[in-house]
């Protein structure tokens, strides 16, 4: 029997077809999960229905995840909906552009605001709601990035948003822990979407990355696997964990030598 066969859920952060929320909802699809989509403003839509029609998604709505009336207005559709709901999937973040370059010790106030409200104090807003429509229990997913832990030169401000991410995931995990709601991330590797592409020196960090991980670059399929996991019963009782999906990179204290330029006295060694 499928994994997912009578089991339904929430999709936040869906975008287009290069999405890891996409690679997530593929997955879960395929073990049989029915999917409910929001997606960020009108432009998205026309790239958002098509994939939601795909997957049978009997769910497509609008939400912007700074507003609060939005969020409660999205959850009240997917209750009458659904009426329950297994899971949710926050795949969601943003931070100004001017942020993601420059100097970290320049962030505005507003560019800071912004990052944490939208990639971390959602996954609470989102949890919160979720909570009422688990009667049950169930199990919560958001997406990290390993610059919450060591400094990635440009992620700036969006380094301190997924420390921030990662904390709340605990928090909410001890929280929810009693309604019997696991909360987890996914520590992804870099990997080409739309948010990762409006980035400068992305592709850099992709080929860096690529030849540094023992298993070298990871995929939107291998975020999917490992979050179908974390998302089914065959995770319970794992909560509050960050689980890296990254081809081993964070294991990693330098590269290969191989890799790397001769210093001042090559002939040595
Ligand atoms: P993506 O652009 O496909 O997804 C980001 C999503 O955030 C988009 O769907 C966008 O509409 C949504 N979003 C932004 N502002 C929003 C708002 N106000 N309300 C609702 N939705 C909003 O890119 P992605 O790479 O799939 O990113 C998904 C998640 O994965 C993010 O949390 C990102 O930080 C994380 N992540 C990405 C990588 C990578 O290299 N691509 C690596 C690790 C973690
Ligand atoms: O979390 C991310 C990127 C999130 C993101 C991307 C954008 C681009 C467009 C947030 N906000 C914006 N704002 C925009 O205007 N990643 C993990 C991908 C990423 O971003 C980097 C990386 C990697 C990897 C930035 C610098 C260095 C590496």
């Amino acid at each position: 029997m499928a994994l997912f066969a009578g089991k339904k859920g929430l999709i936040f952060g869906l975008a287009n077809k290069n999405s890891i929320a996409w690679g997530i909802s593929q997955a879960l699809h395929q073990e049989g999960a029915v999917l409910g989509f929001s997606y960020a403003g009108e432009i998205l839509k026309k790239r958002v229905e098509p994939l939601a029609a795909s997957v049978d998604s009997p769910f497509v709505e609008e939400c912007d995840v700074t507003s609060d009336e939005a969020i409660d207005d999205l959850f009240a559709r997917a209750a009458s909906s659904f009426g329950t709901i297994d899971f949710l999937v926050h795949s969601v973040a943003f931070a100004p552009s001017e942020e993601l370059g420059g100097r970290f010790v320049d962030t505005s106030r507003e560019g800071f605001r912004i990052a944490l409200d939208i990639s971390c104090y959602s996954l609470v807003a989102l949890a919160r709601r979720a909570r009422q429509l688990m009667p049950e229990g169930g199990s919560i997913l958001t997406m990290t990035y390993y610059g919450a832990e060591k400094v990635t030169p440009n992620y700036n401000v969006m380094g301190v948003a997924k420390a921030a991410l990662e904390a709340s995931v605990r928090y909410l995990a001890w929280d929810l822990g009693k309604d019997r709601i696991r909360v987890n991330a996914i520590s992804a590797g870099p990997i080409k979407t739309l948010a990762a592409s409006g980035v400068s020196g992305f592709r850099k960090s992709l080929h860096y990355v690529g030849q540094v991980a023992p298993m070298g670059n990871v995929d939107q399929e291998d975020v999917g696997h490992a979050a179908s996991f974390l998302l089914s019963d065959h995770a319970t009782h794992i909560t509050g964990a960050v689980l890296y999906v990254d081809g081993g990179y964070n294991i990693m204290g330098a590269p290969d030598p191989a890799l790397m330029e001769a210093g001042p006295s090559s002939s040595e060694a």
